[in-house]
């Protein structure tokens, strides 16, 4: 039987088990990512690890996400995250630069290379024929210390592609094809590798797009091959020498197969509140639009910002409307300052924004008291704007445009004949924002007064118990656990401080209870943790007491992330026991030996329920040692 991708560079990097699906794996990682607002945790878990140097071939720290100085506390972790390169040997990308999945992707991405990333669309870089991994801090703490990343080895998805996709048609669209079939929890457990004579008319930047929003199926990632395609990439960003080919073997049997003509793929928007919820443009068309935003790490590529600075030239964003334009890095700007079209987005009367995440992230640009806002951007989830209830929409960069000139959704394919964009053989390469990897063990680390030293925790003891602190439904994001927005970002490296918003826009009363009834349990439903990688989703709860989460089932990241601060993720093994626990009920459950089956005893409905707890050898040892931080120390002595 044939291989796929995805096989043979597990296959080079297996440190630990079998590739059967299912099983657990541990494979050597080659290259780390992080950015500044899950990186500060991740490196003051690094030093508590006490390593001397990076053990791993690339280590990049980037800064993007907090980027706002409203006062000294981003600036602090910016000073931290340099002077933590400097001393261990990570290149430090400098704010200003861009997002770290577009620099990453131009500058350090390698067909054949593993990458852990504590950010959810690490797997961007796939689109360069690699497996790159979104994951708790923790965990890309312990692959910088050489340690193998643990994960359940996936089914691999195989999509096909065919055809080519028709004018005002984009990379865009077709992974929100996919988001319309997969739905956000249809990628669980899998890799979507793209396969089929469709590839080759998708330049590297448009997979990367793809890859980028597979992580809203729940995919473990995607993965595009490395062909002819790739190659004339790295040789415009002057790597030719990192080129390999990679493809899966022509009788690869993929777990499962979805078929995608490009050419019948049409314009797509996914409606609020969630990347799955899509609809073709047409169909919408008509509705005004008080905002548009173009830009994140989904569609910021030069590529992108093409076509919409030609789409716009001579035109004017409607009076009605503020359009946001972010570029994905400074060589984005910087090239298309070079060719003269930055000009045509300056003389349209759209806002220039920094290179950064920004409005993705509810960083500025919050839009109007129940503004339609259409953005290129990858999670459309309820507040995550900034304001509560305004609608987002997930569009392409041509949709995107469509709309700024008229002032409503329009279907871009009504703007005319399709502009031919041409990409440069060799992009204008300056790489001065990046500070090259050094290792000097003297150098000092610097750390603000928000930088407060990490929680220690105890052992997991032999009995847990406590009250139902919340109930909720179904596909909770870890938005939802703790938002995102500039104030309480800045709290990313103060867990005493950012543990007081956890839920704060579910229910505003949840910290107080929590700390009231010293701690709890918290019952959730399918899909429980989708979203972001942040691990403070799990560690602001452990801090505040909470023991175990029980749902119906949970997202990836956020999983692993419980476990490795020592909260126990259980699953219903009969999902109607959901209904039979409510929010006040006084639960119990005997921990000494984490069988796979426990009972949970309801002591004020009287009642005992049965729930799953799937952990690996290793996971055990965490969650008896009180997380994977302990479990790593005990190794140690
Ligand atoms: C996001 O898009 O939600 C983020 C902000 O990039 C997160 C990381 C974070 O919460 O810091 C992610 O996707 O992992
Ligand atoms: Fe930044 Fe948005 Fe991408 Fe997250 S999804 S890395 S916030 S641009």
């Amino acid at each position: 039987m044939g291989k796929s991708i995805t096989e043979k560079i597990f296959e080079k990097h297996l440190v630990e088990g079998k590739l059967n699906a299912g099983e657990e794996i541990g494979l050597r990682i080659d290259h780390t990512l992080t950015q500044d607002s899950t990186g500060t945790m991740a490196y003051l878990e690094f030093e508590a690890i006490g390593i001397a140097q990076v053990k791993t071939q690339l280590s990049v720290s980037f800064v993007d996400h907090n980027m706002l100085q409203n006062d000294f506390r981003n600036a602090d972790d910016h000073r931290y995250l340099q002077s933590v390169a400097a001393k261990y040997g990570i290149v430090f990308s400098r704010p200003g630069n861009g997002i770290c999945h577009q620099l990453y992707l131009e500058r350090f991405a390698q067909p054949g290379v593993t990458l852990l990333g504590s950010d959810s669309h690490t797997p961007t870089a796939g689109g360069m024929g690699m497996i790159a991994i979104g994951a708790g801090g923790l965990d890309v703490a312990a692959a910088m210390a050489g340690e193998p990343f643990y994960l359940e080895m996936p089914n691999v998805y195989g999509i096909n592609l065919k055809g080519k996709l028709l004018p005002f048609v984009s990379a865009k669209d077709v992974i929100l094809e996919v988001l319309r079939k997969l739905t956000v929890k249809g990628g669980v457990n899998n890799v979507l590798e793209y396969f089929g004579p469709g590839v080759k008319t998708l330049s590297v930047p448009e997979r990367g797009t793809i890859t980028n929003m597979g992580t809203e199926t729940g995919a473990t990632t995607s993965i595009f091959p490395s062909d002819e395609v790739t190659r004339q990439f790295l040789i415009s960003q002057g790597r030719e020498n990192q080129w390999i080919e990679l493809t899966s073997d022509e009788n690869t049997q993929y777990s499962k197969v979805l078929d995608i003509d490009l050419a019948e793929v049409e314009p797509l928007l996914a409606m609020p509140h969630s990347p799955d919820n899509v609809k073709p443009v047409s169909e919408l068309e008509g509705t005004p639009v008080d905002q548009v935003c173009i830009g994140s790490c989904t569609n910021s590529s030069l590529r992108d910002l093409k076509i919409v600075s030609t789409l716009l030239k001579g035109k004017k964003v409607h009076e009605n409307l503020s359009l946001t334009i972010s570029a994905g890095s400074r060589q984005v700007m910087e090239n298309l300052a070079a060719t003269g079209e930055l000009e045509p987005l300056i003389q349209s009367g759209a806002r220039i924004l920094e290179n950064s995440c920004g409005p993705c992230i509810g960083i500025g640009q919050a839009p109007t008291t129940s503004a339609v806002s259409l953005r290129t951007f990858n999670r459309n989830f309820k507040g995550r704007s900034g304001t509560q209830d305004a609608k987002v929409y997930l569009v392409s960069p041509e949709t995107a445009v469509a709309a700024a000139i008229t002032g409503k959704i329009t279907d871009p394919r009504k703007l005319g004949v399709f502009p031919e964009i041409t990409m440069p053989e060799k992009f204008i390469l300056s790489d001065t924002m990046f500070i090259p990897a050094t290792t000097n063990p003297n150098a000092k680390v610097i750390m603000g007064p928000n930088i407060t030293p990490l929680p220690q925790f105890q052992p997991t003891p032999p009995q847990l118990s406590g009250e139902v602190l919340l109930k909720v439904g179904d596909n909770i994001t870890t938005d939802d656990i703790l938002p995102g927005g500039t104030d309480i970002m800045s709290l990313r490296s103060n867990i005493p401080e950012i543990s007081k918003y956890i839920f704060c826009r579910v229910d505003q009363n949840f910290y107080q209870r929590a700390i009231q009834k010293q701690g709890g349990f918290i019952v959730g439903a399918e899909n429980y943790g989708q979203g972001s990688s942040r691990e403070h989703a799990a560690l602001a709860p452990k801090y505040i007491g909470v023991k175990a989460v029980i749902t119906k089932s949970f997202a990836r990241i956020h999983m692993a992330n419980l476990i490795n601060f020592g909260i126990l993720p259980l699953t219903f093994t009969n999902k109607q026991d959901y209904d039979n626990i409510d929010q006040g009920d006084t639960l119990e459950v005997e921990t000494n030996n984490l069988a796979e089956t426990l009972t949970l005893k309801n002591k004020t409905k009287n009642t005992e329920i049965k729930v799953n707890l799937n952990l690996s050898k290793q996971e055990k040892e965490q969650i008896k040692a009180g997380g994977k931080l302990a479990a790593i120390k005990n190794k140690q002595k």
